[in-house]
């Protein structure tokens, strides 16, 4: 297990790279240029900087994740293959970094989704990240983008780029047609441009799991069961063609077993890195996120580290989303202090699950 932090760049994190040296345990960092269109090269230029930034501060930049796909690639339309093009080039560029690892989803037009960004715990009185499919209900896609943008305390939300948001309407529209198995197709085209450069360069590619897991507004989604994974690591063999287990995002849905769902796909060597968080069921389709600590929600996180120690022992993990907890402000979901907590909690688990052999 190797343990990183998501980091944002200096600009836009509140959380330095010095505080996240800091927490016991911490290697390196997933990172992410938060500004980049989806389908444009991630340059030389802005990758040099962000990457010597993090190794001056003895941290590893070897995972670098939300290089998101074109809406054009998973529509499969004739101009997804300037998107491939320069998709390729952003591997190659982040493979001259010392990048060995991108994570990316093949979600239609949404990414995450939640309710609510801030959903006080009543209990005691932190907040997180919150989902109620009965809330969809009354909003409808447009109102869920007007409000997690005024939520998002003016933080740069991955995933809800504020351009590819804009053209919400026409997507939707372009998607009616597009089913989940043309969307296989399209990722089966898109992923096999990409293998045989990952492979010269030395990168995996990650596929990160639905969120929620389940389809949304009647968008075809793929990527939410062990069946559903099954079938896209189905489309390529390479060891290149991999997966990013987001342990949170699989257990919104409570038919997802997720410690065999590790088991699974580690056995198989197709786990790459894992976002490990914990989620407490309020309802059907409707929950909060919890801490990391397996009382606190309804994941087994023992089960989960001990299934990731058994099948894949050697993947880069990061404590997902935390609560806002002692009066912390920042970008929902990112503040330092639970995910710290994460941290220190998972590397315990880790080291009891290791000595008791
Ligand atoms: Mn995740």
């Amino acid at each position: 297990m190797k343990m990183t932090f998501r980091w944002f760049g200096s600009k836009s994190d509140t959380v330095t790279l010095k505080q996240i040296r800091q927490i016991p345990g911490m290697t390196g960092i997933m990172g992410f240029l938060d500004y980049k269109k989806a389908g444009e090269v991630w340059e030389r230029d802005e990758i040099k900087p962000y990457v010597a930034e993090v190794h001056a501060a003895g941290l590893e930049c070897e995972v670098i994740e939300s290089v998101n796909v074109h809406e054009d690639i998973k529509m499969g339309v004739p101009a997804r293959d300037v998107h491939i093009s320069n998709y390729i080039e952003t591997i190659r560029n982040l493979a001259g970094f010392g990048v060995k690892v991108i994570v990316y989803n093949f979600m239609p037009v949404f990414d995450w989704l939640r309710t609510d960004l801030a959903r006080v715990i009543e209990e005691d009185g932190s907040n997180s990240l919150y989902f109620d499919e009965k809330d969809l209900g009354t909003m409808g896609p447009l109102e869920i983008v007007a409000k997690t943008s005024r939520d998002s305390g003016g933080f740069s939300l991955p995933g809800w780029e504020p351009e590819r948001l804009a053209e919400l309407e026409k997507t939707l529209e372009r998607y009616k047609t597009v089913t989940a198995e043309d969307l296989l197709r399209n990722y089966k085209y898109f992923i096999d441009a990409l293998v045989p450069v990952c492979e010269e360069a030395g990168v995996v590619m990650a596929c990160h799991p639905d969120d929620p897991a389940w389809p949304i507004f009647g968008l075809p989604r793929i990527a939410h069961t062990l069946e559903g994974f099954d079938k896209i690591i189905a489309l390529n063999d390479s060891p290149a063609h991999s997966l990013c287990l987001c342990t949170g995002s699989l257990a919104s849905n409570r038919d997802n077993d997720v410690p065999a769902i590790v088991r699974h796909f580690g056995r198989k060597g197709r786990v790459a890195c894992m976002h490990i968080r914990n989620v407490k069921h309020l309802g059907h389709r409707h929950f909060r996120e919890s801490s990391h600590l397996s009382a606190d929600g309804d994941l087994d996180m023992y089960a989960v580290v001990k299934a990731m120690s058994d099948t894949c022992p050697n993947v880069y993990v990061r404590p997902d989303h935390g609560r806002m907890i002692w009066d912390e402000a920042g970008r929902p979901g990112y503040g330092l202090y639970d995910r710290a907590l994460g941290a220190a909690y998972l590397n315990g688990l880790w080291e009891a699950v290791n000595k008791c052999v």
